[in-house]
């Protein structure tokens, strides 16, 4: 299959990376990490030890694809849009492993091109041309709206082959909603708190990421997805226990000075849920403290 990576940073890198031990892959990213993997090709440590030569390019002018994975930041997925809706640019399929709930607005652009995916991975870009596997997790795709899809099992094959842990899932709304409500408890919690998502085992932290999990299953329930509380943080166990060792890419951002995906995850939860009335006091303070944050460095758009 050849796969179009757009977006690669942390997780983009290393599931691209390990895609490219089967297939043809092409990372569209920054330099100077795209440029140090075309002269010297893709290094992939931690839970993995590879060395790979995927084709890296910093525009998608006149590629084609199979399958183009979004992995860029979700305030990045118009640009995303645009670019893979570009012309000259062919691609079959597309598939978000975003964070965030940002299918629908690459719908809007690609049409029903689009899949939904989730990654639970942890990846750390260490430097340019090499990225590190700090957990484990896993990927599934399938249909934004649900439902036995042929072409996400397709992708899921196409994952498997290159060693991923990688399902279909007729049941994809109710697992971006688990993801989001999980983001919601890790993310924000473990970049205020400068610790790697293993703190979040223990309280004080464990008990502020319960609360933004179970307020996110809340909105999520308001929005019609069978996601009760009590799934909602054994799943947020699970991943912290998964992704024990890694720095969430949150605080991977804070630590870098970058502006955060708050709004995408924390902010959506609060705004879903105000539009069902539905007050989510955890997750309010959460992206009001990140929101300070990025104001004071001017990494807010105005
Ligand atoms: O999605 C993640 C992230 O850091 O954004 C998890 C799964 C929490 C891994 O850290």
């Amino acid at each position: 299959m050849d796969v179009l990576v757009f977006g690669a940073g942390a997780l983009g890198s290393l599931v691209g990376g390990l895609l490219a031990r089967e297939h043809a892959v092409t990372l569209v990213g920054r330099d100077p990490h795209v440029g140090r993997i075309r002269e010297d090709g893709l290094r992939i440590s931690g839970e993995f030890d590879a060395h790979v030569g995927p084709e890296a390019a910093s525009e998608v002018d006149g590629l084609s694809a199979d399958l183009a994975l979004v992995t860029v930041k979700a305030y990045d997925t118009a640009a995303a849009a645009a670019a893979l809706s570009g012309e000259g640019v062919d691609i079959d399929l597309v598939c978000s492993l975003q964070n965030g709930l940002t299918e629908g607005e690459l719908r809007a652009a690609l049409g029903d091109r689009v899949l939904a995916g989730t990654a639970t991975y942890g990846a750390e870009l260490v430097d340019p041309g090499r990225v590190r596997c700090t957990g484990v997790g896993r990927v599934h795709v399938g249909e934004l709206d649900g439902g036995e899809s042929d072409r996400a099992e397709r992708v899921a094959a196409a994952f498997r082959e290159a060693g991923l842990d990688c399902e279909a899932d007729p049941g994809m709304p109710r697992r971006r909603w688990e993801k989001l409500a999980v983001n919601a408890g890790i993310n924000a919690v473990s970049a205020l708190a400068r610790v790697r998502n293993g703190a979040l085992a223990e309280p004080p932290a464990a008990d502020v990421a319960e609360r933004a999990t179970r307020e996110a299953a809340r909105v999520a329930r308001a929005e019609g997805v069978d996601l009760t509380g009590g799934d909602a943080r054994a799943a947020l166990r699970t991943v912290v226990g998964e992704t024990a060792g890694n720095r969430s890419s949150m605080f991977q951002d804070v630590r870098a000075e970058r502006r955060t995906e708050v709004d995408a995850i924390n902010g959506a939860v609060v705004e879903r849920g105000r539009k069902h009335g539905l007050e989510t006091p955890t997750n309010r303070t959460l992206a009001e403290l990140l929101g300070a944050w990025e104001t004071a460095r001017g990494l807010r758009p105005a």
